[in-house]
Order: structure tokens, then C-alpha cells, then sequence
């Protein structure tokens, strides 16, 4: 039996503000992979459908009141319920389009006012993804789109504490793509990007854990 090292898939992360795109990007990025013959999938955090998703669920629709940091916990122990099955799936050789991680987790919470580093600690140890495409785009821009909802968090001064979170998160690894072009243009850099690391990931690029 031929003892190559087998490709792993590649853990992709969409990041940014309330309704800056990430959902559909996310979405066609999945279907022009699949489309290549690739075997991916597409993931959200948080993931409501768990038993920790479902509070989590509540609390984001006003029906429950939870403290900054339980909630920030909550999001966290989101993450960790499915990171054996995160890892399994990148071993099999799927790569995941996640739409949110750790870094909405750190970004929401310290933009309430909890301490940036008491928020990162409970993300160490989770898997770090390959690459983190961030939509950029003003918090006017992204609250004039078509109007928030009545999610908790959908307020432009709220918005605009969490971009401000995510530029002191950011490092030079993230890929900052103009989500204000027309969206077949982000998509298309999109594409190119996740492109160039599934494939370095395909080569034996290896895992690595968060915070890194
Ligand atoms: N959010 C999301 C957090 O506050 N912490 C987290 O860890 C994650 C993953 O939940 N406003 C916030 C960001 C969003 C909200 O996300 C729900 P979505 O993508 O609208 O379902």
C-alpha cells in the first residue's frame, strides 16, 4: 500500500459585521468548490441547532438574558462541541467553509466591554483556520443594507465597537477583501484566494491550534 501523506481539507473562516455578505458568499464559495470536484462543506457558528445553540438562539432573539460572559461562553463552548467532528471532517480531506469562528466570539464580547485577552482564552486549543477572509465594509454601509433585524447586536453603534474589535484582532495572515464591489466581484476574489490554500493544505500543510 503506497504510504503518501493524505491531503487534509482545508479550514476557510468568512468574517465581518452583521449582513456585510458573509452568509451568501459562504454559500457560492461552496458551490463553485463543489463544483471543481472538491468535497466540501459549509458550516455556521453559531450553530443553533445543538442544545447549546438553542440558548444561544434565544438569548440572539431577546427570549433569554444571560450575562456577557456566560453568553461569550456559551458561543465558545459552541465551537468546542464540534471541533472533534471539525477535525474528523479536515482529515477525511473536506474542507469547511465556516461563516463565523472564534474571531465574532472575541469581537462581540470585547466590543460589550469584556477584556480581549479574558475573551480569547477559552478559544485556545480550537483548531486555526487556514485562512480568514474578512468582508470589509463600513458599519454605515452594511446597516443601510436592506436594514438589520431584530437580533441582538443589529445597531450601528453596536456595529461600529465590533469593527473596531476586529481591527485590533486582525493580522497580516487575514485576507481583507471590499465587500462594497458588486458581489460577483468579491466572489471572484474569493475564489482566488481559497483556491491557493486548498491546495497548500492538499500539499500537508499541517494543523494548528488557536490562538496562533
Ligand atoms: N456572534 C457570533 C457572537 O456574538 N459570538 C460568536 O462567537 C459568534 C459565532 O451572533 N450578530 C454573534 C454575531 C451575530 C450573531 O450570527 C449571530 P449570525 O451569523 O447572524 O447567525
Amino acid at each position: 500500500r503506497a504510504c503518501n501523506i493524505e491531503s487534509r481539507g482545508a479550514l476557510i473562516v468568512l468574517e465581518g459585521l452583521d449582513r456585510c455578505g458573509k452568509t451568501s458568499q459562504s454559500s457560492r464559495l461552496v458551490s463553485y468548490m463543489e463544483g471543481l470536484g472538491n468535497s466540501v462543506e459549509l458550516w455556521r457558528f453559531p450553530d443553533r441547532t445543538t442544545n447549546v445553540g438553542k440558548m444561544i438562539s434565544a438569548y440572539l432573539l431577546n427570549q433569554s438574558e444571560l450575562d456577557d460572559r456566560t453568553i461569550h461562553l456559551l458561543f465558545s463552548a459552541n465551537r468546542w462541541e464540534k471541533r472533534s467532528m471539525m477535525e474528523t471532517k479536515l482529515k477525511a480531506g473536506t474542507t469547511l467553509i465556516v461563516d463565523r469562528y472564534s474571531y465574532s466570539g472575541v469581537a462581540f464580547s470585547s466590543a460589550k466591554g469584556v477584556d480581549l485577552e479574558w475573551c480569547k482564552a477559552p478559544e485556545i486549543g480550537l483548531l486555526a483556520p487556514d485562512l480568514v477572509l474578512y468582508l470589509d465594509m463600513p458599519p454605515e454601509k452594511a446597516a443601510e443594507r436592506g436594514g438589520y433585524g431584530d437580533e441582538r447586536y443589529e445597531r450601528l453603534e453596536f456595529q461600529k465597537k465590533v469593527a473596531q474589535c476586529y481591527r485590533i484582532l486582525h493580522d497580516p495572515s487575514w485576507k481583507m477583501v471590499d465587500a462594497c464591489q458588486p458581489m460577483e466581484d468579491v466572489q471572484k476574489q474569493l475564489q482566488e484566494i481559497v483556491l491557493d490554500h486548498v491546495l497548500a493544505c492538499q500539499k500537508g500543510k499541517p494543523l494548528s491550534l488557536l490562538w496562533s
